[in-house]
């Protein structure tokens, strides 16, 4: 029998109002299966490589990306930053996006920890190519600051969930290496950019030296994304963890949702890249905001409320008010992130907020 203060809260949860949380995919909440298997995960001090729990999600991501190795991270800024201080020596240059989430959303820890500056390139759609790199790969002139490594991002959060088509991926990956130069990849949506190109992560993945992805975005899992790469690579990036404060002992427990979230969760990525596609199409049509469905490609959808004679904050504060949560690209566009906690149903109440303040 539940008790007086469970009825309580039953009766708040009921009057409380449904609200779509589509600021991003990081605010799924662990599914039922993964909550039980955190209370059943059997666990020990990682930082004596005795978690069996975290030790079997290592070797499967390992395995999942045709790698060596892979080290288990608490987040994917973590995951990024680790690979940039291996691979870079102070002083020198990151070739990447201009909005990529290493240069802006990584608190300048690239300069910070591992004494780093970024030469950005800007693209439309988030996607370089070679001709784009090489022109900032500085000349190697004794008196010229050197170019220590390339990083690309895929899916471009920013530049609204873009895939790389393989073989421009595949391309700057090799003649980076012909160039002496290491690329790194912000896989943090790498699944989501699989599903879209029907592809393995390890084929669409093989050629860059390593690799970050999470399990607390488009998987589901509470906590936590990997680094992946060679055995050397991730030996080091042991050290660098402990460093920055990771090591994180008896983590076994977010290890086993991530288990679940590596296993299972990307199986079912399709719905949010069809949701999202729903949400485009919807929004098309509306007066004052400015997409092309036909460019969103998975479960990321940035428009442009320009039109509307707001900025992209007031026009979030608006859809809140509605009971629909948003969040910002830049100060005209609103970026919707699609997830497992969002079903069709959902997105129709979405879309109907949005009309409301559009006509409002
Ligand atoms: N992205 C978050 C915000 O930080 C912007 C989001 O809501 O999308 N790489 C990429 C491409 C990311 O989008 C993110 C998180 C990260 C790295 C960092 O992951 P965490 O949040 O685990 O440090």
């Amino acid at each position: 029998m539940s008790s007086p203060a469970t009825h309580a809260a039953d009766e708040l949860q009921t009057s409380r109002p449904t609200i779509v949380d589509l600021r991003s995919d990081t605010v799924t909440k662990p599914t039922p299966e993964m909550r039980i298997a955190m209370a059943e995960a059997e666990v020990g001090d990682d930082v004596y490589g005795e978690d069996p729990t975290i030790n079997r999600l290592e070797q499967r991501a390992a395995e999942i990306f045709g790698r060596e190795a892979a080290i288990f991270v608490p987040t994917g800024t973590m995951g990024n930053q680790i690979a940039i201080k291996l691979h870079t020596k102070p002083g020198q240059e990151i070739i990447c996006e201009e909005r990529g989430h290493i240069f802006n959303w990584e608190m300048a820890m690239l300069a910070w920890f591992s004494g780093c500056t970024v030469r950005p390139i800007y693209s439309e759609d988030g996607i370089l190519t070679w001709e784009m790199v090489r022109k900032q790969i500085s000349a190697r002139i004794y008196y010229r600051q050197q170019t220590g490594l390339v990083e690309l991002e895929n899916t471009h959060n920013m530049a609204g969930g873009t895939v790389y088509p393989q073989k421009i991926a595949d391309d700057i990956c090799d003649r980076a290496h012909e160039a002496g130069l290491p690329v790194h990849l912000d896989g943090a949506r790498i699944f989501n950019a699989a599903v879209a190109l029907g592809k393995p992560v390890a084929e669409i993945t093989r050629k860059f030296d390593s690799v970050m992805f999470c399990l607390s975005k488009g998987l589901g899992a509470p906590v936590g994304s990997l680094l992946v790469g060679n055995k050397t690579f991730i030996e080091q990036a042991r050290s660098v963890r402990k460093a920055l404060g990771g090591g994180m002992r008896q983590a076994g427990i977010l290890a086993a949702a991530g288990l679940i979230a590596l296993e299972k969760m990307p199986a079912r990525l399709h719905e949010d890249h069809a949701n999202a596609k729903f949400l485009a199409k919807g929004l098309a049509g509306l007066p004052g905001i400015d997409i092309d469905p036909a460019r969103v490609q998975t479960n990321i959808v940035i428009f442009d409320v320009s039109g509307t004679g707001m900025s992209a904050s007031e026009f979030t504060h608006k859809l809140a008010e509605k009971n629909l949560l948003a969040g910002t690209a830049d100060t005209q566009r609103v970026r919707f992130v699609t997830h497992m906690d969002v079903n069709r149903e959902a997105c129709e109440r979405a879309l109907e907020a949005v009309k409301q303040v559009v006509n409002d």
